[in-house]
């Protein structure tokens, strides 16, 4: 098929999603979303078609299939390389790349104590040890990114892959009432405004799945 048509599930939880989906934004490859429960035993063979990790999101473009977010990106950057997704100098495009990988790969405990929930609110929300550890490695990114580069994003002045591979924590940040630090505030801010991110942050509150084991402080 020639049009992209990007497969993601719920815009509350699915932070992968949400990673991929604003890839494509900032990328400005026009796509179709296709939205699926992972929960259902048809979808997941519907998915495995598409993504034989069936998982989310994936993408079907010209008749070829990305699977995995991080490849999801470096496509998108080969497609349409006068978007910027990656920096062009190779120093920031190496920085680029490492941040995007240690997200890609790290962070298990930021993202298992704290998992995405736009809808959520929990206040003084007990931080364990581990993601605490997390939380202060993203701060310094940011910190480092925005002092290197100038800001208001990652890489200078347009979101990218590293803000893409990022933005799934600022909305953490907000629901687990995580203290910000100025430069994480700052970028916060960014992110938030970005209309992209205000379109899917109402889908995410629109939505009505609701899973109960997220909905309760654990
Ligand atoms: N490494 C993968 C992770 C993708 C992933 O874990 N996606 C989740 C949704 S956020 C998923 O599809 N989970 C399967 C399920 O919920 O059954 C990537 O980068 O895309």
């Amino acid at each position: 098929m020639e049009q992209a048509v990007l497969t993601i599930s719920s815009k509350n939880y699915s932070s992968w999603s949400l990673r991929g989906w604003l890839m494509m934004k900032f990328s400005g490859l026009s796509f179709e979303e296709h939205m699926v429960s992972l929960d259902d035993a048809s979808v997941r063979a519907e998915i495995l078609l598409l993504a034989p990790s069936i998982l989310v999101p994936c993408l079907t473009h010209k008749g070829l299939k990305v699977w995995d977010t991080l490849a999801i990106g470096e496509y998108l950057n080969e497609v349409r390389p006068k978007a910027g997704l990656i920096p062009a100098d190779l120093a920031a495009r190496t920085h680029c790349r490492s941040i995007c990988g240690e997200m890609h790969s790290g962070f298990t405990s930021l993202r298992s104590a704290l998992p995405m929930n736009i809808r959520g609110r929990f206040k003084n929300f007990k931080i364990w040890e581990r993601a605490q550890a997390d939380i202060e490695r993203i701060n310094s990114i940011w910190t480092d990114c925005l002092t290197t580069y100038g800001g208001p994003f990652l890489f200078g002045s347009k979101p990218g892959l590293a803000d893409a591979m990022y933005a799934p924590v600022v909305s953490r940040f907000i629901t687990y009432d995580v203290e910000l630090t100025l430069a994480a505030s700052t970028y916060s801010k960014a992110i938030l405004e970005l209309p992209a991110m205000q379109e899917w942050i109402a889908a995410a509150l629109a939505e009505p799945e609701q899973i109960e084991e997220l909905e309760s402080e654990f």
